[in-house]
């Protein structure tokens, strides 16, 4: 016996709306942080989550089930079998290990190609049109080794990069200037980390071009403040850490906005980390940096032709000299 009756005896239209499966790999801070601003957000009809350790996993799933008499209908699901995540439309990879006391960035770096080898291959294979979101640090190195380990093609693989380092950015101009950080226009872009290169040139506020609009009103140009303001994007993702162990709710926000860019097709232009070869003089390799670049339902649509002044272009290939060093060291 059914719990509702039909009210007439055709069969009921079948669905038109699009159903979406997000997969989380990796159910830490960051993992948990992402999967919960998904649900708020309604952003998935189906939530996968996988992790290596069950209890912490089931423990998890369990949780956010709970919350469903609060929550737009989403199907959510757990298990340490990758095969769960089977027609996967987006998978958001945060699985990482942690760095030992002592321990060098590049030890830490093999053992996360190590992991990366368990996850990416079965990710691929049951789910083989799926777009790859590397959140995983470092996420620029870790993205270019999803991309060779899935043998995606690079529009359907990128990472979240200086995405979380731009909103810091705008949320720092915003403080400065005293407006509404959804009105500040302002890329942070290259690698996600200490040589993230800041676009002066191209910040703008409710339209207005802010370096030009200083020069106008002859306001001294503030460019020492204006560095102190980068300094301080960099800076703050270890200020957050030391102070509460890691980071979680503003990647949360950064990498579900990015899902829905990608799954509702919003051609929205973010920073994010693609395949840089032949962008601004990049060269030397396949190299993962971030670029502005145009988000839609078929992954990294194409790249905004930003303008970088000759510094800020040098600074990008500075970046993409570093990173190539460390992945010539990489066992692949
Ligand atoms: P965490 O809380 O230690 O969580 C990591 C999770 O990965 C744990 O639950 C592990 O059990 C799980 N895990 C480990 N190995 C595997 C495996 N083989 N398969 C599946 N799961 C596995 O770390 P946290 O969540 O704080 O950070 C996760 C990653 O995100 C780290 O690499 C961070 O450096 C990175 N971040 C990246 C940011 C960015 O802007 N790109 C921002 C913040 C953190």
């Amino acid at each position: 016996q059914a719990f509702f009756r039909p009210i007439s005896r055709a069969a009921p239209p079948s669905p038109t709306k699009r159903h979406n499966k997000i997969s989380v790999i990796g159910v830490g801070n960051v993992g948990m942080a992402i999967a919960q601003t998904i649900l708020t957000q309604d952003l998935a009809d189906e939530l996968v989550l996988v992790d290596a350790k069950p209890e912490k996993l089931r423990g998890e799933m369990l949780d956010l089930q709970h919350a469903a008499a609060f929550l737009p209908r989403t199907k959510i699901h757990a298990s340490v079998d990758y095969a769960i995540t089977v027609g996967s439309d987006l998978c958001i990879v945060t699985a990482g290990a942690r760095q030992n006391p002592g321990e060098s960035r590049l030890n830490l770096l093999q053992r996360n190609v190590a992991l990366f080898r368990n996850i990416i291959p079965p990710l691929a294979k049951y789910s083989p049109d799926t777009i790859l979101l590397i959140v995983s640090n470092p996420v620029d190195v870790l993205t270019y080794v999803a991309w060779k380990l899935s043998g995606f093609p690079s529009n359907r693989v990128f990472g979240s990069g200086t995405n979380l380092d731009s909103s810091r950015f705008r949320f720092l101009m915003a403080d400065h200037l005293d407006v509404n950080a959804q009105d500040v226009q302002a890329y942070i872009i290259g690698e996600h980390g200490d040589s993230s290169v800041a676009l002066w040139s191209s910040i703008s506020v409710g339209g207005v071009p802010v370096l030009s609009f200083l020069e106008k009103q002859q306001i001294a140009y503030e460019k020492e403040t204006l560095e102190k303001i980068h300094k301080a994007v960099v800076d703050c993702a270890y200020e957050v850490i030391s102070l509460k162990g890691y980071t979680s709710w503003a990647i949360g926000y950064s990498v579900a906005n990015l899902a829905r860019s990608i799954l509702r097709d919003q051609r929205k232009v973010q920073p994010v980390s693609v395949l840089a070869n032949g962008f601004y003089g990049v060269g030397g390799g396949d190299v993962f940096l971030s670029l502005p670049a145009q988000l839609g339902r078929s992954g990294v649509l194409g790249v905004t032709n930003v303008h970088l002044t000759d510094e800020e272009a040098q600074k990008l290939r500075d970046s993409a000299h570093t990173i190539l060093e460390v992945q010539s060291q990489l066992n692949l």
